[in-house]
């Protein structure tokens, strides 16, 4: 094989209209590399974000010498690939222009041996500011267009929002959790690809049918030559291989090469098997020779993957079906965890996806105001089991429709879509985020209030440009090379059926839901419980991040609910004074700033707590719960559960509870009885007991019951029902606990604290929580015991890392082990490994209020 890859190095940078050339890293950012450079001072800490506007008004150049020696030059191709340029950017060769790139989620890859001289080559490029490039597009245009989290105020801009235009991370321009840092750069790697003889382009496992029987398979190779070739294809896998002759002329051409595999190992999802993986390799091979002239690997799972929407009496399902088997998607909503992506380490993705795994997830959404994400990212969830939402990069706008802009977008789609088809997890294309039903076409009073700023005229022309993107050629490109995962045009979405029943614009039987009364519309938490879809996309609650986090971007001074850097740290509007109401009426009165930050994490917790367990009790008419959001890109007050450092909130606990596979969930109606219900997501019968326990606040036990319970596979089942009154008989309902156990096989799998008030008027008494390390155990595990009812135990540790529990009630004299597991950190291949916890402090509610 004759093949060189080189890696372009060295990189130096300077604005356009300066002389002084400083180091630069590649992959990098224009704003990472002013601050290595001390030219910039933190991006991310207190009002700083305020000041660095005047970075995208400027135009970056970036430029890198190297030497090309003979060997090269004997090779009769060589390319310059850019995985990722953001965004505007003119490549010269030597001086000689050789590309002009605007849209950051394309590769781009040009012929330039015509420009390379043996001895030392200079490739420089120059990022134009993507705001000046913008701002004549929407003149021209004459009207805006909507682009609700485009902060185009705090960037000097009024309301000229130019995000729209761009073929670059919505988020950049600045979201509702989100800083503005509209940067440039150079962001996935750059290098000169040389070979000779005939290449494979691309290799894709078309998994024409899978099931436990046989894999059916086909794969898809691009093969570029540029003389005749002949010759053969092999694919081979483990001890299996198949075998091709052919002979192609000059050219691109696809060649496909079927293979069935018998009883394969299927991939599955977290919680319904082992996500087992193939490696396939793909080789041209001359005809009596041994040698290989080009080679392509690919590793990836077998399995089948649908979305079924099949009608019923209430409307139509909306389920992910995995190798046949109906799933209930548990998981969260993924952002970029970056403001600038270059700066997210492999180790800060493993994090992110161990930390999902650990939850008990078996689903993320990929939400599309950020990007299509690095390799590492799908390759992590092949591995743990993760099945992926992929949204298309559209969010909360109105997009132009010019043919060059449909254009760019098609190749993105093309781009992406071939590159990540062969992961097992990637379970949906969504075309955008929110704007079918933020526009809501069909309903003259629906949406957002979009469609009253415009002409009928504009709105035709509107909806025809939105159509275009996501009805025609978005699913055009999904169906050609998907490898048949199923496409959803937008998120939420009722059914595509032109007329006013499309739009999800309240909870309805069909399609998927956004629900976000509470939080912006204000209702209280109980309607979590009256507000089940059939799949549960989006609903969230903020909170805010631990005081150590907080301390990175403010200092103590300024620790105030409307201090200026907290409200610079909180990109919702009213945000803070929100979690304030919602604290006001649900939480006793935190006694502090500090105890408010403990506070608003219990608060948050609580409310995605009651939302999960609603969805989950309406199994199988609710099929997937999906809350806003997973993690941050920046140090902020967020609906994150996990902090930008990767420190789990109170939230980021409650749902590892919360989405056990075997759960109990205690639910009591404004009328009618008490439920206890066990959950099941498991694929066989479990049996089990089920112990209910009534304890005062000083662990006195004053009643109890036993029963036995069993669940059926993947099931809901009342395992007790009861008054309040039959439990109560005439005591104080503040001073009283309900602690139900479930026991299956001999051992507790579950347990859930029920209280008969709400914390605003439990009565919370004082407690000594005593820790005990466990003899041998190194520091990693720790039995804690109170003297009385704690609410809300926080462990909080000195090292980076996760409990196996916390946040969690300690009922007097039932003593409680938890492990201790400290952040692998980079160089270490695990995401969470043995170690030393550090000084240890141990808080509940009562020491807050
Ligand atoms: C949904 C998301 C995001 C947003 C979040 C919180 O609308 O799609 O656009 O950040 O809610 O408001």
């Amino acid at each position: 094989m004759n093949n060189h890859s080189y890696a372009i190095q060295h990189w130096k940078f300077k604005a356009c209209d300066e002389k002084e050339w400083k180091p630069a890293r590649v992959p990098g950012t224009v704003h990472t590399d002013l601050l290595s450079n001390g030219l910039i001072s933190d991006p991310f800490y207190g009002t700083n974000e305020h000041d660095l506007q005047w970075i995208d008004r400027k135009d970056w150049e970036y430029e890198a010498s190297f030497d090309l020696d003979e060997v090269w030059f004997a090779l009769p191709q060589i390319e310059l690939v850019f995985d990722g340029l953001d965004t505007y950017a003119d490549v010269t060769v030597n001086g000689v222009h050789a590309l002009s790139a605007d849209n950051m989620f394309r590769v781009w890859r040009i012929d330039v041996k015509p420009l390379l001289r043996q001895g030392t080559n200079t490739i420089a490029v120059r990022f134009r500011s993507p705001i000046a490039e913008d701002l004549p597009k929407l003149e021209k245009l004459g009207y805006d267009l909507p682009a609700s989290n485009d902060q185009s105020e705090l960037g000097g801009l009024g309301d000229r929002r130019v995000s729209v235009f761009a073929r670059k991370a919505p988020y950049h321009y600045g979201w509702d959790w989100g800083p503005r840092f509209v940067t440039s750069g150079i962001w996935r790697e750059v290098r000169l690809e040389g070979w000779s003889g005939p290449v494979i382009r691309d290799l894709h496992i078309r998994q024409d049918r899978v099931n436990a029987t046989a894999a059916e398979l086909t794969a898809v190779v691009e093969i570029e030559t540029a003389e005749r070739w002949e010759g053969q294809l092999q694919l081979s896998t483990g001890e299996l291989s198949w075998v091709r002759s052919i002979a192609l002329e000059p050219g691109t051409h696809i060649v496909e090469v079927s293979a069935v595999i018998a009883q394969p190992k299927l991939w599955w999802c977290r919680g319904q098997g082992e996500p087992a993986m193939y490696h396939f390799r793909a080789e041209l091979v001359v005809v009596g020779g041994q040698e290989t002239v080009a080679e392509a690997s690919v590793h990836t799972g077998l399995r089948d993957i649908k979305l079924v929407r099949e009608k019923d009496a209430a409307g139509a399902s909306f389920r992910f079906e995995l190798n046949g088997v109906p799933v209930f998607a548990k998981g969260a909503n993924h952002i970029p965890n970056d403001s600038f992506l270059t700066e997210v380490t492999d180790e800060r993705y493993r994090h992110e996806i161990a930390s999902a795994a650990e939850s008990g997830m078996n689903m993320l959404r990929i939400w599309g105001g950020g990007i299509y994400e690095q390799d590492i990212f799908y390759e992590l969830c092949d591995e743990y089991g993760i099945l992926v939402w992929q949204d298309f990069m559209f969010a909360c706008s109105m997009y132009p429709g010019e043919p060059g802009f449909l254009d760019s977008i098609a190749r993105e789609a093309e781009d992406n879509v071939k590159r990540l088809r062969n992961h097992p997890s990637i379970a949906l294309w969504c075309g955008n985020n929110e704007i079918d039903s933020a526009w809501a076409h069909y309903e003259e009073d629906g949406g957002w209030g979009w469609k009253k700023d415009y002409t009928s005229e504009q709105r035709e022309k509107l909806w025809a440009d939105y159509e275009a993107i996501f009805h025609r050629i978005l699913p055009q490109v999904v169906e050609r090379y998907g490898g048949g995962v199923a496409y959803w045009p937008s998120s939420p979405l009722r059914e595509l059926t032109g007329d006013a029943n499309q739009h999800a614009l309240q909870v309805t039987g069909e399609g998927d839901v956004h629900y976000w009364g509470v939080w912006h519309a204000v209702e209280p938490f109980d309607n979590y419980n009256h507000r089940v879809g059939r799949f549960m996309s989006e609903y969230g609650f903020q909170s805010f991040p631990e005081l150590k986090s907080v301390l990175t971007y403010a200092p103590e001074s300024e620790l105030a609910l409307e201090s200026d850097i907290m409200l610079a740290h909180q990109k919702n509007g009213r945000g803070n004074q929100l979690i304030k109401e919602y604290m006001d009426l649900y939480l006793p009165a935190p006694r502090d700033f500090k105890s408010f930050l403990y506070m608003s994490q219990v608060l948050q917790a609580e409310a995605i707590r009651t939302a999960i367990e609603a969805h989950r009790r309406n199994k199988p008419y609710c099929m997937g719960t999906l809350y806003w959001q997973m993690n941050d890109c920046w140090p902020v007050a967020s609906w994150a559960g996990m902090d930008y450092y990767g420190r789990w909130k109170a939230l980021q606990y409650t749902v590892r509870r919360s989405y056990r596979d075997l759960m109990l969930v205690i639910y009591e109606p404004e009328e009618g009885p008490i439920s206890v219900n066990l959950i099941s997501d498991l694929q066989k019968p479990v049996g089990g007991q089920l112990r209910l326990s009534l304890y005062d606040m000083h662990g006195a036990l004053l009643k109890k019951q036993v029963s036995k319970v069993r669940a059926t596979a993947d099931s809901v089942v009342e395992a007790a029902a009861f008054t309040r009154e039959e439990w109560l008989e005439g005591r104080d309902p503040r001073q009283v606990v309900l602690h139900a156990v479930l026991e299956a096989d001999g051992h507790e799998v579950d347990s859930k604290s029920f209280y008969f008030v709400s914390d605003k008027e439990l009565s919370l008494p004082q407690v000594t929580i005593t820790l005990l390390e466990e003899d041998g155990s190194d520091g990693s595990r720790y039995t804690l015991v109170s003297d009385a009812l704690a609410r809300q135990v926080w462990i909080s540790a000195e090292e980076e890392g996760i409990f196996s529990d916390n946040y969690f009630d300690l009922i007097p004299g039932i003593p409680l082990t938890v492990e201790f597991r400290k952040r692998g950190g980079e160089g270490s291949a695990e995401p969470f490994v043995a170690g030393h916890p550090g000084k240890l402090i141990v808080r509940s509610m009562a020491d807050f209020v």
